[in-house]
């Protein structure tokens, strides 16, 4: 017991370590908080919560009805998915993936926000093991204006 006692507080440590430095990697590159609002049994959002964690941005998370939150945020009902976030002042609907949101945030176009309506296979958090990833628009949307930000297949610009 004692001779495990060691290692495994410096293991700890370690990670400890990793932690607190990937925290400040994310502050350092001035990414803002996301605030997610999704279905408690809501799995693909969970996923896509991950692959924004893992692209280095800090998000929470409130569990709960979401088509209330998209009518307050302004979300048009065709362009609707899943879960909606906020993110420096923008909205953020669907499986939208990090690097559309990064981009968003360095060109800080006039808009509501960015949508990818449905849930398309492939995209971030809807992953499908087996099945060939779908191509699909990332809309830049405001409450007039609409038009094509970016265009990915799967997790990669197409
Ligand atoms: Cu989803």
């Amino acid at each position: 017991m004692r001779m495990s006692s060691g290692p495994a507080r410096r293991f700890v440590l370690a990670g400890l370590a990793a932690v607190m430095a990937t925290g400040r990697q994310a502050r350092a590159a001035g990414l803002p908080e996301v605030a997610v609002t999704k279905d408690p049994n809501c799995g693909c959002c969970g996923k896509w919560v991950t692959h924004l964690r893992e692209a280095g941005f800090t998000v929470t998370v409130t569990e709960g009805p979401v088509d209330p939150v998209k009518a307050r945020l302004g979300v048009p009902r065709d362009l609707a998915s899943c879960h909606t976030a906020q993110v420096g002042g923008y909205v953020v609907e669907g499986h939208v993936p990090a690097g559309a949101i990064k981009r968003l945030l360095a060109e800080q176009p006039k808009a509501t926000g960015l949508a990818v309506p449905g849930m398309p296979i492939g995209s971030p958090g809807m992953e499908v093991d087996g099945i060939e990833p779908d191509t699909y628009d990332v809309v830049l949307f405001g409450p007039e204006t609409r038009s094509v930000f970016a265009r990915y297949r799967g997790a990669e610009l197409a």
